[in-house]
């Protein structure tokens, strides 16, 4: 029997609601700021977010809305700088507490760090993202919370591929079975899923709809003392917030289930 050591966290989405009212205004203000008339509305960046990373993500919205843009000849120079200026204003954002964590994060993130477990991130966006959202929406010590961060460009194919969570595994030394993960979106899942990792779902309005078939559990959300989550998938009996006891069970019973169907 594996015993559960650490808990491995996707960012956007899951420690905080960041794309629609962050990421996305973000990215608009960088277009404004460099004379372009793009606009992505909260639909738009819904189809837009099946591509993740921001440079990545701006890639895919000329090829697929805008296909006649000329780019100018050094391409990947000008994506690379507006996306820069994107990163300046979204970490300003946060910076100004635009954000606030989802519910149940911080108690759940002090309450694992009381229990000896590890924590690790694993997350497409942007280094200096992660440090100005922990900071700024968590905890003015936060990152120092967090054993491994893997983040943004360090693996050339971001989420669904697993290389992210594979790299945190490596700079956690451990194996997926001591760890659970925790993602929000479709891409998410089938990133972590490819690592061996059981992962708990927490949706938002952008990923309610999403297949999360192979989860552990799915909620909407942490949940609080006062702030009940609802189950949308799995079984958490009687508990009405995530918490290390409900991770210990999630996790003992995934190798019960794998012994049975395996
Ligand atoms: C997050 C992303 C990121 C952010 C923007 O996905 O896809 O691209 O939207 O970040 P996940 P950057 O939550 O699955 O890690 O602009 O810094 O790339
Ligand atoms: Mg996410």
């Amino acid at each position: 029997m594996h015993t559960l050591q650490a808990l491995i966290f996707d960012v956007d989405g899951t420690l905080a609601d960041t794309e629609r009212d962050g990421h996305r205004v973000a990215f608009n203000r960088a277009f404004e700021q460099a004379g372009l008339d793009w606009q992505w509305s909260v639909e738009l960046y819904g189809d837009l977010l099946q591509v993740t990373g921001g440079k990545e993500r701006i890639r895919f919205f000329l090829k697929k809305y805008l296909p006649d843009f000329r780019m100018p000849d050094n391409a990947d120079e000008f994506i690379v700088g507006l996306h820069r200026t994107k990163t300046d204003i979204y970490t300003d954002m946060l910076a100004q507490g635009a954000i606030p964590v989802r519910p149940g994060v911080k108690r759940l993130l002090q309450e694992a760090r009381d229990n000896g477990l590890r924590l690790a991130i694993a997350t497409t966006t942007t280094p200096a993202n992660v440090s100005a959202l922990l900071q700024y929406s968590l905890a003015k010590d936060a990152e120092s919370w967090f054993e491994v961060i893997a983040a943004g460009d360090i693996v050339p194919a971001k989420k669904p591929a697993p290389d992210i969570f594979q790299i945190a595994l490596q700079k956690l030394n451990l194996s997926p079975q001591a760890c659970l993960a925790f993602e929000d979106s479709r891409n998410g899942i089938l990133s972590a899923r490819g690592a061996d990792l059981e992962t708990i779902v927490t949706v938002n309005g952008y990923t309610r709809n999403d297949d999360f078939d192979d989860a552990l559990l799915v909620l909407d959300h942490m949940g609080e003392p006062g702030l009940p989550f609802t189950v949308l998938q799995g079984d958490a009996g009687d508990h009405t917030c995530l918490d290390v006891d409900l991770l210990r069970e999630l996790h003992a019973r995934s190798f019960i289930s794998t012994t049975k169907t395996g």
